[in-house]
């Protein structure tokens, strides 16, 4: 069977950088993200089968504009794993930073939503395809001063169900995967770039590694065709819940 093709968000650090790391060998790639030397760095790095598509997920035309871009024998894209995504600021919901709020919605629903929309059309001629939507737990509960995090990733979290309505008649797959806390540049962009205040969050406890998220998304990817996983919660043994988590002092 020839490889299928897998359109990667935010393959520039974290989940979708140990995403693209785990699957170079066996897919051919299409990686995304705004760092394009990041995103040539692994290229190079990985070798194969591998095409960059630098975008903001937020610009809608560049969105289309790049992946219309993409040569002949790359469009049929067989998967999409729509991972790009971010936590800005904790706040209370009265301090809340409007720019954050506007980051937060802009690119973890609106701009899942353009990639998925750029890439859908040739799944539904083709009657065939597989989106994975990076969810959270934060898209099943809430916790403080998670308000518009939460929000936007309870949206991708609806999002996915609708997608799976829609798309059933033509035997599209749609699968959330929900993680846990996992240590990745997450926090650093959640704090703004105090590392102190991000290192914090991954102590005293074992968080994920995005390896860990990784290997769940390529067994996702890897059922037979008729098998589909809905909804995967995946968490750190120490996590309960977004609010119990077992930490050692
Ligand atoms: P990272 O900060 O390590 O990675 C985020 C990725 O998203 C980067 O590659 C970044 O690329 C990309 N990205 C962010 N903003 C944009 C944008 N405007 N346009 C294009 N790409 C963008 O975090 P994670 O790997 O942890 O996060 C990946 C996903 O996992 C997110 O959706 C997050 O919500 C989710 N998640 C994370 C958890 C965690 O604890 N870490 C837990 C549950 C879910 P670049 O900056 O180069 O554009
Ligand atoms: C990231 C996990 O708990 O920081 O989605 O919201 S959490």
């Amino acid at each position: 069977m020839s490889k299928r093709i897998v359109l990667i968000t935010g393959a520039t650090s974290g989940i979708g950088e140990a995403t693209t790391r785990l699957l170079a060998d066996n897919y051919r790639l299409i990686i995304c993200g705004r760092r394009k030397e990041r995103l040539e760095g692994l290229k190079k790095e990985l070798g194969g089968d591998v095409q960059t598509l630098s975008f903001d997920v937020r610009d809608k035309k560049a969105v289309f504009d790049s992946i219309n871009s993409l040569p002949e024998d790359w469009q049929k894209v067989d998967i999409l794993i729509n991972n790009a995504g971010n936590a800005h600021g904790l706040d209370l919901i009265h301090e809340g930073n409007t720019d954050d709020w506007d980051a937060m919605m802009d690119i973890n629903v609106k701009g899942l939503l353009y990639v998925s929309k750029a890439v859908l059309p040739q799944m539904v001629d083709r009657q065939q395809g597989h989106i994975v939507n990076i969810s959270s737990i934060a898209g099943l509960e809430v916790y403080p001063k998670g308000n518009v995090y939460c929000a936007s990733k309870h949206a991708v979290d609806a999002l996915t169900k609708g997608m799976r309505m829609d798309l059933n008649e033509h035997g599209i797959k749609v699968t959330s995967i929900d993680p846990g806390l996992v240590e990745t540049e997450f926090s650093e962009v959640r704090f703004k770039g105090n590392s102190e205040k991000a290192k914090q969050v991954y102590q005293n406890y074992t968080p994920l590694t995005a390896h860990d998220v990784a290997e769940t998304i390529e067994f996702v990817i890897s059922r037979p065709a008729h098998v589909m996983i809905g909804d995967l919660l995946i968490l750190p043994t120490d996590q309960a819940s977004s609010t119990i988590v077992n930490k050692k002092s």
